[in-house]
């Protein structure tokens, strides 16, 4: 036998006991035999893949209880969030069941033309496609976070499919001094939000469609309000009714601020983490603002003390996640790694020392979360140990 006959056989032989071993250890999905991948009729992940949402606190423990769930974005790839791990924030209620056939949209006020429109005539008209963030200002980095989940799990991005809402507002016929909407929600608790005249004239969308398919319930199924770049509250779930008016009003859910800043984190490696020895690794994480597109991401691996450039991938897209990197050589000793980024509109994220003392009361009495119209940008460091070992190092 030659060399290389020799080498076949081996290779046949080795190949054969993964075969068998691989066959043996996957158990049956789903009334399917030895196949991966589960039920064909709607896709699953592999059993190899773990990653779920948290609840509140980090783990499961009080999962879902107050509405709240959290992307893992410590396993995210690329930009587009799986609508299953989408971060979810409920108002302490669950989603209600529309029924699609029941399902109306009404929009009233200062209008010329009242409108009620089923779900079918909205999906009639003409639909845009937008790749767009959403988060929710209570993400905030802070030194009682463990994860990236915890201190950035409240943001996701999704591709949301849907009607301009200006297109809407044109059918209704908008009167003279109408300058603000009031948006509002199916559920029992109602949450309704008052916003610019202005900006749902300019970019809102009404959207029934989440990464190729209907919005998904915790994401407002049938339909929601998506209000680019502004904090994740306006974005209206199960919306159900948009009034016209000429003035905001002060309803229970409201609160008044304006597009969010530019913020990055380092999604990898970042807090609970760990490097299994030293050597090449990419340091990759997510950039957005609600001001644009970004325009750079900075990475320091000495915290602070020198800042590299790093590669924004495509595609960059204005107000939603964009993935960034960096070549990194870990000498195996302490690293202190962070993020800073800058938008299109020249905005740049602070550092803690810059934002402000992200806690507590200004000599004038004001709390100093309001100074960042409550949203919290700033930078999140991660300090990687000798044993590779990775923590959140604020605090
Ligand atoms: N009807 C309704 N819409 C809502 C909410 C709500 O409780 N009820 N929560 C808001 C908040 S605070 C956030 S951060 C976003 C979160 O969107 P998501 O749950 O799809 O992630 O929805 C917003 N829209
Ligand atoms: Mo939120």
């Amino acid at each position: 036998m030659n060399a290389k006959q020799h080498d076949r056989r081996r290779f046949l032989k080795k190949s054969a006991a993964l075969a068998g071993l691989a066959a043996g250890a996957i158990p049956a999905v789903r009334g399917q035999t030895a196949n991966a991948g589960g039920d064909l009729s709607y896709g699953e992940r592999s059993r190899f893949v773990t990653s779920l949402r948290v609840g509140d606190g980090g783990d499961n423990a009080s999962f879902g209880r107050s509405g709240n769930v959290y992307t893992p974005i410590q396993d995210s790839i690329g930009i587009i969030t799986p609508s299953s791990l989408h971060f979810s924030s409920s108002h302490g209620s669950y989603p209600p069941d529309i029924n699609p056939q029941e399902y109306r949209l009404m929009i009233h006020g200062m209008v010329d033309r009242p409108m009620s429109f089923t779900l079918e005539e909205l999906k009639r008209l003409p639909f845009v496609s937008r790749i767009l963030y959403i988060e929710c200002n209570a993400n905030r980095p802070g030194p009682e976070n463990k994860t990236v989940a915890d201190s950035h799990g409240k943001t996701a991005c999704s591709e949301w499919t849907g009607v301009p809402l200006s297109l809407l507002l044109k059918e209704a016929g908008v009167q003279a001094g109408a300058s603000w909407i009031l948006a509002e929600g199916a559920e029992t608790g109602k949450h309704t939000k008052s916003l610019p005249l202005a900006k749902a004239r300019h970019d809102c969308l009404v959207a029934y469609g989440q990464n190729g398919e209907p919005v998904r319930p915790h994401q407002g199924y049938p339909m929601r309000l998506v209000v680019p770049g502004f904090p994740g509250y306006s974005h209206v779930k199960w919306l159900r009714r948009i009034k016209v008016v000429d003035q905001p009003y002060l309803t229970p859910s409201e609160r008044f601020h304006f597009p969010q800043g530019p913020k990055s984190v380092i999604t990898f490696p970042s807090g609970e983490q760990r490097l299994p020895g030293r050597g090449f690794y990419m340091i990759t994480g997510l950039a957005w603002s609600g001001g644009g597109a970004i325009r750079t991401v900075e990475v320091s691996t000495d915290g602070g003390q020198t800042w590299n450039q790093a590669q924004l991938h495509d595609p960059v897209l204005s107000i939603a996640h964009t993935r960034f990197s960096l070549a990194w050589n870990w000498d195996g000793e302490e690293a202190l790694l962070q993020s800073r980024c800058t938008d299109e509109m020249g905005q740049f994220q602070p550092t803690v020392a810059e934002f402000g003392e992200p806690k507590g009361v200004t000599p004038e009495g004001v709390l100093r979360r309001e100074a960042g119209g409550g949203h919290w940008p700033f930078i999140q460091p991660w300090r990687v140990n000798r044993d590779g070992s990775v923590h959140n190092a604020i605090g």
